[in-house]
């Protein structure tokens, strides 16, 4: 029997609902025995430990339980690590593998033998886990992970995360056994543009600080430099970089790594990088000897941009010193992860890729947030990969639903079953209004239109009802009408929650998009239901009728668009705050068009029926612009920047097109490199001619490519970008403002 089946029939046997203690303990444990026997916790117990056990880490983790550690107490904690006499008894019982540890809980004592000492800790932690509810369930455990390298790299764009929210997700690691942490935002000027210079004092002690706290909690902290941008192959730069790792060693930090992502040139050679990491490898990772194997995030990160002709990933397998890792995002920036993917590039490194999943970053998508479940990667790569690292979003408490996930799944990856791993991190995250949560959280799964492509499942459960209620169900159309209900209900309740503070701030932009939604659903459906009525409800007594409710729902449409775009809000740049886009929000916005022609029918009116249009549309044949969205902010028409590196072919062209003609006020536009405005035709199409703008630089260092004056007050219906160079520019396509009048 296969050990899945074997802990699910367990489970079912000892008829453990989703209240057995075992079953609260996230990642869920390799093999459960358990006997259905759940008892109150001792409130002491008597701690059965060599002395060295009686400190640390492992056991100020245990001290954390609610039990109180006596010299007398009737219950007994046994804890000890293999080859130690206190747990000899249970030699045979212990998992001989890395972080791997065998418990047993009677009524009467616990026993944890690790097979080491993170294993030891572990233990601890599925006791802990075990007695959130303060009681404790016979069982044997003997539990160890399939993934050796299981944690986060804050690897986004965007505002890096405080440094409280980062002790917060160390401890969230501890808790749910993920081992490494790689420090590594974009966005912090001394791991990127300043990669030479050593950290101000505050920030060295925060680090400093974040090293211990990771310490505490079994993490690694990886600190990673990101030098590609502006490196030279010399002996100068190379012994700026290891001065740069010798301050961090002296801040206490034990793990490297180095990062060659979004950059192009002289920065992305195989072979100088390879060389580069080597020599850090032998003058300093093997020399210090308590440092460990490095990590190097290379240029040619995912399948879709490795140019397998020049062998980039080639030459990094060949020459790269064994023992150093290599990153992968998979078969594109943002990918699931399966079995091809890893045999690709397994293959091709020589070694077993090391996972950065793109999952649940949003700074591609930033007017969505992700709550929804970590799904799609393979369950048969625990033996393929060598760690697996999640990069979150900037919201840190909020990514901790996905990242109960990812523990989840690489802990113990054949068993992992993301829905009920869903349900128990809205419950381990917000375990005050945990439904709230759901609720809230069942509209913000999906991603919405974007660069790399990649979407999510989102109102999958509503399909039926939709259906059912655009084919004129008004049993369906009620039903809709209560899921706004109960999405109100749960924006109002998450609004005034007190136990996570940090969560509802991070959420809050999007929980009042939600109250909008379902006002908007209420409304929208009660038009459904009172559309078809030849009366017209002209009732003064009410203010209940069809088109009192079209003005509700048109104002509300409004209300939306206004927080939408109210930018003091968010991201200066990717303005926009949306909920419930998938499934949710395009149903009542066909059914408020539905509602509105069938009352027109009726009674004659001449109701606008559109609910919501952009009239901007995008079109490219160079394919990473192609999926670009269009925001619209006020006069300002923009496309939403992309940070990754374009590679516009010769004769590429990106078209801009309006529904109505528009009458230009300004445009400028943002490639993220000096002097390339040669390089692009600018044309707008007028009464059917296509007519040339001049582009320009207003200086050689600044990259803003401005049109000649001749654009302003003109007016046409679309606008194209043409590669005229004759052969591929790569560029950053980091902003594009229209200004119209
Ligand atoms: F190093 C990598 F593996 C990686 O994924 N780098 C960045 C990462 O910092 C960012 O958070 C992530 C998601 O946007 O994508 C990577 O960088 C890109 C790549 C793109 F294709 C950023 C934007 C892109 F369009």
């Amino acid at each position: 029997m296969n050990k899945k089946v074997l802990t699910l029939g367990l489970m079912l046997m000892a008829g453990m609902g989703a209240t057995a203690q075992v079953s609260l303990v996230n990642p869920v444990p390799q093999e459960v025995t358990a006997q259905a026997a759940i008892f109150e916790a001792p409130a002491q117990w008597t701690i059965n430990a060599d002395k060295k056990h009686l400190t640390g880490y492992i056991y100020d983790a245990l001290m954390t339980a609610s039990p109180e550690a006596a010299k007398k107490a009737d219950f007994k904690v046994t804890l000890g690590v293999r080859g130690e006499g206190k747990v000899s008894k249970y030699k045979k019982n212990i998992p001989a593998k890395s972080e791997g540890y065998f418990m047993k809980v009677t009524d009467k004592e616990v026993v944890i033998a690790g097979n080491d000492e993170k294993g030891l800790y572990y233990g601890v932690q599925t006791l802990l886990g075990m007695m959130n509810e303060g009681k404790l369930e016979a069982c044997t455990i003997t539990d160890w992970p399939d993934v050796p390298f299981r944690g986060t790299v804050e690897g986004f764009y965007g505002t890096p995360w405080s440094h409280e929210a980062r002790k917060s997700q160390l401890e969230f690691y501890g808790r749910n056994k993920m081992n490494v942490y790689i420090y590594g935002p974009k966005d912090d000027p001394w791991h990127r543009d300043k990669w030479r210079e050593p950290y101000p004092e505050v920030e060295a002690s925060r680090i400093a600080e974040l090293v211990n706290v990771a310490k505490a909690n079994g993490v690694n902290f990886y600190w990673a430099i990101h030098p590609g941008v502006d490196i030279k192959w010399n002996d100068q730069d190379r012994d700026y970089l290891m001065a740069k790792l010798e301050v961090m060693y002296q801040l206490g930090v034990r793990s490297f790594a180095v990062f060659f992502d979004d950059i192009w040139g002289e920065g992305a050679k195989a072979d100088k990088q390879a060389a580069l990491l080597n020599y850090i490898d032998d003058n300093f990772v093997q020399v210090k000897k308590d440092v460990a194997p490095l990590i190097l995030c290379p240029t040619e990160y995912n399948k879709s941009w490795a140019n397998d002709e020049k062998g980039y990933l080639r030459t990094l397998g060949k020459e790269l010193n064994k023992g150093i890792e290599v990153m992968w995002t998979g078969n594109s920036v943002v990918a699931c992860i399966d079995k091809p993917t890893m045999e690709w590039i397994n293959e091709r490194i020589e070694r077993k890729g090391y996972i950065w999943l793109n999952f649940p970053v949003n700074d591609f998508v930033r007017d969505h947030i992700l709550m929804g479940p970590a799904y799609g990667n393979g369950l048969d790569i625990a033996t393929d990969v060598s760690g697996f690292v999640s990069n979150p979003m900037e919201y840190a408490e909020t990514s901790k639903i996905s990242l109960y996930g990812i523990a989840d799944y690489c802990w113990n990856m054949e068993a992992y079953d993301y829905q009920s791993n869903w349900e128990k991190s809205l419950k381990d995250i917000l375990p005050s209004n945990h439904e709230a949560l759901r609720t809230f959280a069942l509209y913000n799964k999906d991603l919405g239109p974007n660069g790399h492509g990649f979407r999510r499942e989102e109102g999958d459960e509503l399909k039926d009802i939709v259906k059912a209620a655009l084919e004129g169900d008004q049993y369906a159309v009620a039903m809709l009408n209560v899921k706004c209900n109960e999405l109100e209900i749960a924006c109002d309740i998450l609004l005034n929650e007190k136990n996570n503070p940090q969560l509802i701030h991070e959420i809050r932009p999007w929980v009042l998009q939600g109250k909008n939604i379902a006002a908007y659903g209420r409304a929208v459906s009660l038009m459904s239901m009172f559309a078809p009525m030849k009366e017209n409800n002209a009732s003064t007594s009410t203010l209940i009728n069809f088109e009192n409710l079209y003005q509700q729902a048109r104002s509300l449409q409004k209300q939306m668009f206004d927080l939408e775009n109210n930018s003091a809000m968010r991201h200066p740049y990717q303005i926009g705050t949306k909920v419930a886009t998938k499934v949710m929000l395009p149903t009542l916005n066909k059914l408020f068009a539905q509602a509105t022609e069938k009352y027109n029918e009726i009674h004659g009116t001449e109701l606008n029926t559109t609910a919501e249009y952009n009239p901007y549309k995008l079109t490219s044949t160079v394919a990473q612009l192609a999926l670009l969205p269009i925001k619209l902010n006020g006069d300002v028409i923009e496309i939403t920047p992309s940070n990754e590196v374009i590679n516009w072919q010769a004769g590429g062209e990106l078209v801009l097109e309006t529904e109505t003609s528009i009458t230009f006020q300004g445009l400028d536009f943002n490639f993220g490199v000096n002097n390339v405005a040669q390089h692009f035709r600018f044309e707008i199409l007028v009464n059917g001619a296509w007519k040339e703008i001049a582009l320009m630089h207003y200086r050689d260092t600044d990259p803003v490519i401005h049109t000649g004056n001749e654009l302003g007050g003109q007016t046409a219906t679309k606008l194209r970008i043409t590669n005229k160079s004759g052969v591929e520019q790569q560029v950053y396509f980091k902003n594009f403002r229209l200004i119209r009048r």
